[in-house]
């Protein structure tokens, strides 16, 4: 099995040019697999596979996934842990969808440090899809999840950093495994799965960016922005400034480009160039990411700027990380 450095060696000569031509995505063989944003997506999709390598469900699959991301590990950027907003609250967002068009969703919520698992409560025990704020929180509370401040003395200790200059500039990127002291500004997690019966499901969880304004909610609990999951075609997930894909309705975009007869990494590069010419001058500033998956498997990612890396595990890879092309160029677009 090749190791999770060399297929990050592999992918990383693979990408790198400035005018890139279509990307095809191998084809690859059919069977469960789950694929993740970022470089965490490996322990998540390991979290996510102890579910699909049993035959389970991929909505059961992403939600283990996700919630090993919320609370297994301690970042700034999902679950407990997460950098607050500029006034020192963290409040979460996260989105569930499964294929057949059932979804959940609660924003801003506070204090409740498995947000996917309320978002896939509100998919199952109400009428609605999202609920937000002190709604949701009340919700999960009443569903038995344990309310508990969520934040931590060193997110305590950034902020108050922060507040030193106090200004909004989500930094594009920053190669979080080349940098003492964990400052990646993105990490949220977007992950997708289809199991061994060729259904798909996917998740979405985030603190959003930090030091956003008090109750600023970005496209990660969106359903069709941050995440969108169709069985006829397949699914898309997005990392990023979440203003840009609420903007172009990312995730929806890039499925209904799937829809058209696009590979996954063609829909993705589509979709960044769409972000790109609605902004170009906005899109030399920031960074949006999308991830793919088809339903027979194939999964591809674009994004604007480099750096942006994603996981994929199967039967056959279980710690595979590749790095997306990046257009980051805003002449041609
Ligand atoms: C947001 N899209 O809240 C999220 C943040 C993110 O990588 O993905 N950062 O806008």
């Amino acid at each position: 099995m090749p190791s999770r450095r060399s297929f990050l060696q592999t992918s990383l000569l693979a990408a790198g040019a400035t005018a890139l031509p279509k990307v095809r995505a191998a084809t690859t063989p059919s069977g469960a697999r789950v694929a993740s944003t970022w470089d965490f997506g490996v322990p998540a999709n390991a979290a996510a596979w102890t579910v699909l390598g049993k035959g389970g469900s991929a909505l059961d699959a992403v939600e283990a996934g996700a919630r090993w991301a919320e609370t297994g590990q301690c970042n700034s950027t999902v679950g407990r842990c997460g950098y607050p907003d500029r006034d020192g609250y963290v409040t979460l967002d996260a989105c569930i969808m499964d294929g057949d068009g059932r979804c959940g969703s609660v924003a801003a919520i506070e204090d409740i440090d498995h947000p996917i698992s309320v978002a896939r409560r509100v998919m199952e025990k109400t009428p609605h899809v999202m609920l937000v704020g002190d709604g949701a929180r009340q919700f999960a509370i009443s569903e038995g999840f344990k309310a508990q401040s969520l934040r931590t003395p060193e997110a305590e200790k950034a902020w108050r950093e922060w507040l030193k200059t106090a200004q909004y500039k989500p930094e594009i990127n920053i190669e979080q495994r080349k940098l003492p002291g964990n400052k990646e500004n993105h990490d949220t997690i977007g992950m997708l799965a289809i199991d061994a019966n060729g259904h798909m499901a996917g998740a979405c969880t985030t603190s959003g960016m930090a030091w956003k304004m008090h109750g600023r909610v970005g496209d990660s609990p969106i359903i069709g922005a941050g995440l969108y999951v169709d069985n006829d075609v397949g699914g898309a997930t997005a990392s990023g400034v979440g203003e840009e894909m609420i903007r172009n309705v990312g995730s929806f975009l890039v499925v209904e480009l799937m829809r058209q007869g696009h590979s996954p990494a063609d829909a993705c590069r589509e979709a960044i160039a769409r972000v790109v010419h609605k902004r170009p001058e906005a899109s030399k500033e920031l960074q949006v990411c999308f991830l793919a998956m088809n339903k027979q498997g194939e999964v591809g990612a674009f994004a604007l700027h480099k750096g942006f890396s994603y996981a994929v595990c199967d039967s056959g890879k279980q710690d595979a990380l590749l790095s997306s092309q990046a257009i980051y160029t805003t002449e041609k677009y």
